[in-house]
């Protein structure tokens, strides 16, 4: 197949808020600096339900969703030494090329390469891989992974040991990285700590797993959904509060019964109050607060600028801080020597044709992840 257009099927989002269609489409081969994947299977993130009901600024349609997958190397365009044909390897929408300011900043896991054209939903060279029904599908997040084949740039991939499941470790293509690296490598939660995470999705779950790692002392889970107390202290956390139910605000309550405040706070809901809530709840002269959540278009965080005078640091990650060329290949290694969890994050399995089952699942409530055998 290596130099022809490879028909297949994929899951076309043709317009906001209508389920997927399965669609028969054409995946052309991959220029320069490419790779053509056949993806296996991928994970459904929030974030792709978010894109799909149209809150996205950047979101554009007809586009292929889904930016956490794993596959193997279909063919390889000229110049790419990174991988080869056959390798097994997750796709990365924060790309890693090591030569842009960014990348050799040291200071950021954000790639600029090829950052404009990715928001797009075009390939570096600004054009398309993905043709159905005569017209060209957008890419997304330089990723794509609801189609059984896709075609990246290849600073956006990472070949990975091929002894691991692809079924998991498609999830470290975003939720569990996510959480992970936020609490380990953006935060570097200090031994003895204390720590509110407020969401227990798969992204705050893989923060209380950061945590944990990191020998933080009290780890409470904010939560709406009582059901989440049993998942969050299945994962390590040590305390785990409703915010609805304890008549006076949340950062109220956290400052109250931690002796004033967090030492770290992360919001993983994309909820601005829940923001100011988790910023608020820091220690006066250190407590930081970090975002990880992705509010809609429009929506603005405030606080009174007197938190950040006496102290208290806001901060954000993407993609928890990792950088995925340099620093994934280890997550891996750590789940199969049984130091990462990713089983446990998985709690449904659909096949593409129930894709849009799982957007179903995902609203619910009483799903953490699930994963698409493509
Ligand atoms: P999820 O929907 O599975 O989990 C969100 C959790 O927040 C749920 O358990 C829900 O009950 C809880 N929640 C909702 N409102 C709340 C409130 N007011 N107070 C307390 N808890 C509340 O989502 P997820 O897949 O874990 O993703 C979480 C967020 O992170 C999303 O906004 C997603 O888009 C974003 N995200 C960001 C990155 C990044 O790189 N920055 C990566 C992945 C996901
Ligand atoms: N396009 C949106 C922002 C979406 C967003 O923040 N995406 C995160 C990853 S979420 C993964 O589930 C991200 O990587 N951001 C950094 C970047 O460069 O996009 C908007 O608001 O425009
Ligand atoms: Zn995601």
């Amino acid at each position: 197949t290596e130099g022809q257009i490879i028909k297949c099927k994929a899951a076309v989002a043709w317009e906001a808020g209508k389920p997927l269609s399965i669609e028969d489409i054409e995946v052309l081969p991959p220029r320069a600096n490419e790779v053509r994947i056949q993806i296996a299977y991928t994970g459904v993130c929030h974030t792709d339900a978010y894109t799909l009901s149209g809150k996205d600024p950047e979101g554009a349609f007809p586009i292929i969703l889904g930016h956490e997958g794993a596959g193997i190397v279909e063919s390889v365009g000229e110049g790419v030494t990174n991988v080869k044909v056959g390798d097994h390897v997750v796709a990365l929408y924060t790309p890693e090329c090591k030569e842009c300011k960014f990348c050799k900043s040291g200071k950021t896991n954000l790639c600029g390469k090829i950052r404009a054209t990715q928001g797009r939903g075009l390939m570096p060279d600004g054009t398309s891989r993905f043709r159905c029904k005569g017209q060209d599908l957008l890419h997304f997040m330089g990723c794509s992974t609801f189609s059984q084949y896709t075609v990246v740039a290849d600073i956006s991939v990472v070949a990975i040991t091929p002894e691991a499941p692809m079924d998991r470790t498609c999830l470290l293509g975003c939720g569990i990285t996510t959480g992970y690296g936020a609490a380990v490598v953006t935060a570097n939660v200090e031994k003895g700590s204390s720590v509110a995470i407020f969401g227990a999705g798969c992204v705050g779950l893989s923060v209380i797993q950061g945590a944990v790692k990191n020998g933080a002392g009290r780890i409470i889970v904010v939560d709406v959904n009582d059901a989440k107390e049993e998942w969050a202290k299945k994962f390590g956390a040590t305390e785990f509060v409703n915010p609805t139910k304890i008549g006076k605000p949340i950062q109220d309550y956290l400052i109250e019964i931690t002796d004033g405040g967090l030492d770290y706070t992360f919001d993983c809901t994309g909820n601005v109050g829940v923001m100011r809530a988790a910023l608020e709840a820091c220690h006066k002269g250190w407590g930081q607060s970090i975002i990880i959540g992705v509010a809609a278009a429009g929506q603005e965080i405030s606080t009174r600028p007197f938190q950040l005078v006496t102290g208290r640091q806001w901060k954000g990650c993407a993609f928890g801080g990792i950088k995925g060329r340099s620093q994934l290949p280890d997550l891996v290694d750590d789940y199969m020597t049984g130091k990462l969890k990713v089983d446990e994050f998985i709690t449904h399995r659909k096949t593409l044709p129930e894709i849009n089952d799982a957007f179903q699942v995902m609203h619910s409530g009483d799903c953490i992840r699930c994963v698409i055998d493509m």
